[in-house]
């Protein structure tokens, strides 16, 4: 269903390339290997149903989110496939998870002690062990421990040991020697199982392109499914060419001509050194448009032009080289004319990464879908 918005700023996603992302990895990987199709923060801001229903169409076997309720958000909306939280779910919690089917993560032995008492008999929960390798953030440390949840897990009636599970912390730079460890952790770790669980999966894009030995029978796809390479330094160690499937587009709303001397937005940090076209962009900071972008260029029939003065809230300015009427189209991410806009160059100009470019597209950005070339159906979270 198409729901309108009112605003002249989207971004458009285009499910066809992440099709094509999910697809090359499929046959990229071996068919006993499972792919995990990374959703979470909406599908890093793409849309985590539309991408969750587009990977599955092209393969994917399981989704993996990072809280609750981005899984209960999905089996909302009708997905049925496996589902696993990456991250932490309260035990309280633990018998809403089985009773919609989703598997969580477990790194601790306290929870599962707690856990089984929220667990309605006549419903399972699947969970997968997570092994802490060297990302300290979540895991068991420790075969022990692990003995222990494997003992725990076995003797209630409520659990179903399914997976287990690390997480790589150098796996995108070319210095390989911490990832070996972690590597090496990791074998020692799953030797602690008198039987090891179904799925043993440890790597995210960087590893999965780069290390086979590390796809055990499931890997846990993320940046590369939206097309974009985990580092810079990967850029070289992609095996095929990834397509970026979001851009982001808005309209010249006003437009008109200054005098010497005149500011422009907030602080007036520009001044007119001569007469100058300024033209108003719907987009501010609020849409995840920060305001370190000022100086970035947008492109306007195929030409960048500057954006000047401080980006505010909801609005920017740029310069324009000659008069073009309100309506004019703008491509701030992606191709116009000869031009292209990378998320990579907006990721550099803020000095972060491009994951943080794409999650930081706010709520309030209508998303445009496009399959099979046509747009398929908008969301706009607002109206
Ligand atoms: N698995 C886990 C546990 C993750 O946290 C992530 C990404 C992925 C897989 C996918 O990684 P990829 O996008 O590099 O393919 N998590 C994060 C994060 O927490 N911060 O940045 C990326």
């Amino acid at each position: 269903m198409h729901s309108a918005f009112y605003r002249d700023t989207w971004a458009e996603i285009n499910l066809d390339n992440i099709y094509d992302n999910v697809s090359e990895m499929k046959q990229y990987i071996s068919d006993s290997v499972k792919l995990f199709a990374v959703v979470k923060a909406n599908g890093y801001g793409h849309g985590a149903y539309e991408v969750a229903r587009t990977a599955l169409e092209a393969g994917a076997d399981w989704l993996a989110v990072a809280f609750l309720d981005e899984a209960i958000a999905l089996r909302k909306k009708g997905i049925q496939a496996p589902i696993l939280i990456l991250g932490a779910v309260r035990a309280c919690d633990a018998g809403l998870a089985a009773e919609h089917q989703i598997a969580v993560t477990v790194f601790c032995n306290e929870w599962l002690k707690e856990a089984k008492q929220f667990i309605r008999n006549n419903t399972k929960l699947s969970v997968h062990i997570k092994c802490d390798t060297g990302m300290g953030r979540l895991g068991y440390r420790d075969s022990e421990q692990i003995k222990k949840a494997e003992q725990l897990i076995g003797q209630s009636s409520v659990y179903i040991l399914e997976g287990c599970f690390t997480h790589f912390a150098t796996a995108d730079e070319i210095n390989t020697e911490y990832y070996e460890q972690q590597y090496s952790k990791f074998i020692e770790l799953l030797e602690a199982f008198s039987s090891p669980p179904e799925i043993i999966h440890s790597s995210n894009s960087a590893s999965t392109f780069r290390f086979e030995k590390a796809w055990f029978n499931g890997i846990r796809l993320g940046i590369s499914m939206y097309g974009l390479s985990p580092s810079a330094e990967m850029k070289e160690l992609i095996p095929f060419p990834l397509k970026e499937s979001l851009t982001l587009h808005t309209k010249i709303v006003n437009v008109k001509k200054i005098e010497v001397g005149a500011g422009v937005s907030y602080g007036v940090e520009h001044k007119a050194e001569e007469e100058e076209w300024i033209a108003t962009l719907p987009i501010g900071y609020a849409d995840g448009w920060l305001r370190k972008l000022s100086g970035q260029e947008v492109l306007i029939d195929g030409t960048r032009m500057p954006i000047v003065g401080r980006v505010c809230m909801d609005q920017c300015m740029v310069r324009l080289p000659k008069y073009y009427p309100v309506g004019t189209p703008i491509t701030l991410i992606g191709k116009n004319g000869n031009e292209f806009i990378s998320i990579d160059e907006i990721a550099e100009r803020l000095q972060t990464i491009n994951y943080e470019v794409i999650c930081l597209i706010s709520a309030r950005v209508p998303r445009v879908y496009k399959r099979n070339g046509v747009v398929q159906n908008i969301s706009n979270s607002i109206v």
